[in-house]
């Protein structure tokens, strides 16, 4: 009878050729959502996850400026990781919580504020970041985003945001929407917005409604 062998795959542990201390183990994980290189110890079950950035014009001076994600414990405040326990989901939210995270977004234009996203401990950072352009005719570019829940819920909330002349973030509106929904090809403006300027300081944009549907509305923006 013949047996098989199965030859399991290889790891090739590259070590530098300085002097690293031979007993020092610990694992290079790659995230593959972003080409995001951790260390961490073996037995860590730990993910840092990524920061977002988006690039604009946020105050309308003709400028490029940088809107950087931080997520920082309140416990040490300092940048710390989004994911506390990798393998069991509900041990993870509860070490999420016992973290006590606050999400942030700052800005590299001299003096702006910083914008506390959010508080609420129960939560793993900015989901979605993104450029709407200017929608209120001051020359700067809206931000939109999202909030990542670090619960089972597909239902979040968008929001648009704008920075003022004293260089604050202020909310200008925000709608109901279904996570996986709402970005379905189909509920999507021209199957690809979720919302879109119509005229000036005027949006439409697509919402999930209180009976489990999508609807579509308008807005001035104040
Ligand atoms: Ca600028
Ligand atoms: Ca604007």
């Amino acid at each position: 009878m013949r047996h098989k062998t199965i030859y399991g795959v290889i790891i090739a542990v590259i070590a530098c050729g300085c002097n690293s201390p031979a007993n020092e183990k610990s694992i290079a994980t790659i995230d593959t959502t972003k080409s995001l290189v951790i260390v961490n110890k073996k037995s860590d079950r730990r993910i840092f996850g990524e920061r977002l950035k988006l690039t604009g014009d946020f105050n309308g001076d003709g400028k490029i400026d940088t809107v950087f994600e931080s997520y920082i414990s309140k416990l040490t405040g300092k940048e710390d990781f989004k994911i506390l326990d990798s393998t069991n989901w509900e041990d993870n939210v509860g070490l999420i919580i016992e973290n006590k995270p606050v999400s942030r977004l700052y800005l590299d234009i001299e003096a702006a504020d910083t914008f506390i996203v959010t508080k609420d401990p129960q939560q793993s950072g900015v989901g979605l970041l993104e450029n709407l352009g200017d929608l209120n005719g001051d020359k700067g570019d809206e931000l939109g985003y999202i909030i990542k829940w670090a619960d089972e819920s597909n239902l979040n909330t968008y929001h648009i945001v704008t920075l003022t002349n004293e260089k604050k973030w202020k909310e200008l509106f925000n709608f109901p929407i279904n996570e996986s929904v709402n970005y379905e090809t189909e509920n999507l403006l021209d199957g690809k917005f979720i919302l879109m300027k119509i005229g000036p300081n005027k949006i439409k944009y697509k919402y999930y409604s209180d009976s489990a549907s999508i609807g579509q509305g308008e807005k001035t923006l104040q």
